[in-house]
């Protein structure tokens, strides 16, 4: 079954209003691109379907996960967002997504942030990392980026797949980017949301998740997989020393591989 991208117009002017520029129209052009009758159309998918956690440059985790996988000619592959910054090889992750077949690409919060510089040269928004991986970027990296869905819908399977999460008692598909991309936890009594350090009070935005639809999230780094009854997050801190972790969505299987090294040092909770 293909995923569903009736809305993809709109999440992909709902990408470019985070951009917050006029320089948007690669996405809008690529978003219409994406809305062919050959994408909307619905069809019975004969392969697996998995999700995979967030790569953070982990180019040799990565291969070794795909080759764990033995992918078929129709299986597919989707990426839950931030396949750049933290780890070794952040430019090699992204060759590799781009020549994937079957391959789909969510927008995470890091390819959000480079995708928003590119746009404003405004250097106040880059973290430390951004530095090291924005000189290592070609044309067609930064290319591919625009390309990148802000969520995918596989309405057969009642599973939608989005970097960050959901706020709960909003629909899915009326959610801006940045929160899609960025949210980690809801603090119920403010209806504040962000990052875990940065909103006390502040709860996993997957108890607040009652689907449907169920998702699949990466975004918020642990050291195990963590799933509620609608949700669950693949995020298991590769670049940490953790693992890269995939998710198949229609067997409901998990594949993990254990990271070569630490990349970067960060103890990992393991509760939700
Ligand atoms: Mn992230």
């Amino acid at each position: 079954m293909r995923p569903k991208n009736r809305r993809t117009t709109a999440t992909r002017e709902r990408i470019a209003e985070a951009l917050a520029c006029e320089s948007f129209f690669p996405i809008t052009t690529i978003g219409l691109l994406h809305n062919s009758a050959k994408l909307i159309l619905e069809l019975t998918h004969p392969g697996k379907i998995y999700a995979i956690g967030d790569v953070h440059g982990c180019s040799d985790e990565l291969n070794e996960l795909l080759t764990l996988l033995e992918l078929g000619q129709h299986d597919m592959v989707v990426f839950v967002g931030d396949l750049v910054n933290r780890g070794p090889n952040s430019r090699e992750v992204l060759r590799i997504a781009r020549n994937l077949p079957g391959c789909y690409c969510l927008l995470g919060n890091h390819e959000l942030r480079l995708l928003k510089y590119r746009d404003s040269k405004d250097r106040s928004i880059l973290k430390d990392y951004d530095w090291e991986t924005i000189p290592k970027l070609g044309d067609e990296d930064w290319r591919f980026m625009r390309e990148f869905h802000l969520n995918l819908h596989f309405p057969g399977l009642n599973t939608v797949i989005v970097h960050g999460g959901f706020l709960p008692n909003i629909p899915w598909d009326d959610q801006e980017a940045n929160v899609v991309t960025q949210i980690q936890v809801y603090n119920k009594k403010t209806g504040s949301w962000g990052k875990r350090a940065d909103i006390s009070g502040g709860e996993s935005w997957m108890k607040y998740w009652h689907g449907p639809p169920f998702v699949v999230s990466g975004h918020t780094p642990r050291s195990k997989v963590v799933r509620t009854k609608w949700s669950i997050c693949i995020d298991t801190g590769c670049a940490y020393g953790g693992h890269l972790t995939a998710f198949e969505l229609t067997e409901r299987k998990i594949y993990q591989v254990k990271a070569r090294q630490t990349y970067v040092s960060k103890s990992l909770s393991d509760s939700i």
